[in-house]
């Protein structure tokens, strides 16, 4: 029997997959991305109305500051429509609309705001339930400053120049010292309510601070050899994190620790001098977060194999140019990921050439799984493709297939 029987169909993969996750996502054939999440909230609304918020933001959906207004806008349920503008090649209509050129912005009920602070602080005044500024007045205004000094406070310059290179006479004590205290800082102003929040109830305050947290807490250890999770200098800090990672939205919005390393590393060309690719093994094992994986690549498969074709090399495998055969074993490799990441160990991995029941395997065809599998491993990015959860299974699942190839 050939082994590329002995794995589920796509089919059988997606039916299974959608019983297990009712995440989905709406396809964009011929654009970037390829698929876009369907907001929760957009079932409130009746059918063929618009949504109040048009929300502009980087094709990547790795823009920090967007990811700020679409976690206000998850955590309200607001409906909303989104716009994707490729920053590398920022059409004319968005530089004519928004006078800073960046993302994101907004058209909130038609009207245009842009600054992600601007934008959250619209958010509110339009659409005040539920509200992320405490209801107490005294409260409240504590709860603006706080948003206000989390975009003057110089947390973020000094721990971006902590975390690149150092220049040569840098005092790269001096500078973590510095950044140290300005963490001290969070900790302290985190102490002055009841709860884990930094005023008594999730605010706006967090928001703002979450996504570039959440980054350093993920590139720091890598580049750094510094840790922010887990440091007990930072107690409150970690209770932050641990709080934020109970909330829903947050884990639709957040990036997963890899997309957020790999994009580092791409940006700055800086090397790691740890493992930029440990995986979070808890949220690895997650059935939803498995079936979200496989359902994302059987329902997005043919982009999938396509871009595997054009952009990992493996074209140099085509003998005489004929795809077929790449193409075949493409197919098959990623059938057989999404059946592993459903059905587990109990999918037939091939065995390869270790002694398995298919030792036989074609080098050439198996070399076409490898190449697939290293490729996907870094292409695929959260939240822009999937969720962070289902990224990390993704990945974790390639891992364990990859060991089967040969
Ligand atoms: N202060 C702005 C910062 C926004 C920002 O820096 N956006 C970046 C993406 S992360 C951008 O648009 N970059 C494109 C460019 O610089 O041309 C805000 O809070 O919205």
């Amino acid at each position: 029997m050939s082994i590329q029987n002995t794995v589920s169909s796509w089919e059988e993969v997606l039916e299974t997959a959608r019983k297990n996750t009712s995440a989905r996502r709406v396809k964009r054939p011929g654009q970037s991305p390829s698929t876009v999440p369907i907001p929760s909230s957009l079932q409130k609304l009746p059918p063929n109305t618009e949504p109040p918020v048009l929300l502009y933001r980087d094709t990547n959906s790795w823009c920090p500051f967007c990811e700020r207004v679409w976690f206000a806008l998850e955590e309200k349920e607001i409906p909303f429509a989104t716009e994707f503008i490729d920053l590398s090649n920022k059409p004319k209509w968005y530089t004519d609309l928004v006078p800073t050129t960046l993302v994101p912005a907004a058209k909130i009920e038609g009207n245009l705001v842009y600054e992600s602070k601007d934008i959250l602080l619209a958010l509110e005044e339009k659409f005040p339930y539920p509200s992320l500024l405490p209801e107490n007045p005294q409260e409240n205004a504590v709860a603006r400053q706080l948003v206000e000094e989390a975009e003057t406070n110089g947390l973020r310059e000094i721990a971006y120049k902590f975390l690149r290179e150092p220049p040569v006479d840098t005092d790269e004590l001096a500078l973590q010292a510095a950044f140290e205290a300005k963490l001290d800082e969070l900790e302290q102003a985190l102490a002055k309510y009841p709860g884990p929040y930094f005023v008594s109830t999730f605010s706006l305050v967090d928001i703002m601070y979450s996504p570039h947290l959440d980054r350093l807490a993920a590139n720091l250890p890598v580049y750094r050899g510094y840790h922010l999770k887990g440091n007990p200098r930072f107690p409150r800090i970690n209770a932050w994190f641990d709080a934020l990672n109970q909330r829903p939205a947050y884990h639709k919005v957040k990036s997963d620790n890899i997309t957020n390393n790999l994009l580092l590393r791409r940006r700055w060309g800086v090397e790691p001098i740890g493992n930029p690719l440990a995986l979070d093994v808890a949220d690895s094992e997650k059935i939803q977060y498995r079936a979200e994986a496989a359902e994302r690549l059987s329902d997005n498969r043919e982009v999938a194999i396509a871009d595997v074709i054009k952009n990992s090399g493996v074209q140099a495998i085509a003998a005489d140019g004929d795809f077929t055969t790449v193409k075949n074993a493409v197919d098959f490799y990623l059938r057989q990921l999404a059946d592993y990441l459903i059905n587990g160990n109990s999918t037939t991995l091939p065995g390869g050439r270790t002694g398995g029941k298919n030792s036989s395997v074609d080098p050439v065809f198996a070399a076409v799984g490898a190449i697939t599998f290293a490729y996907l491993r870094n292409r695929i990015c959260a939240p822009r493709d999937m969720s962070a959860g289902a990224a990390t299974a993704f990945r974790a699942a390639i891992d364990r297939v990859l060991t089967s190839v040969y």
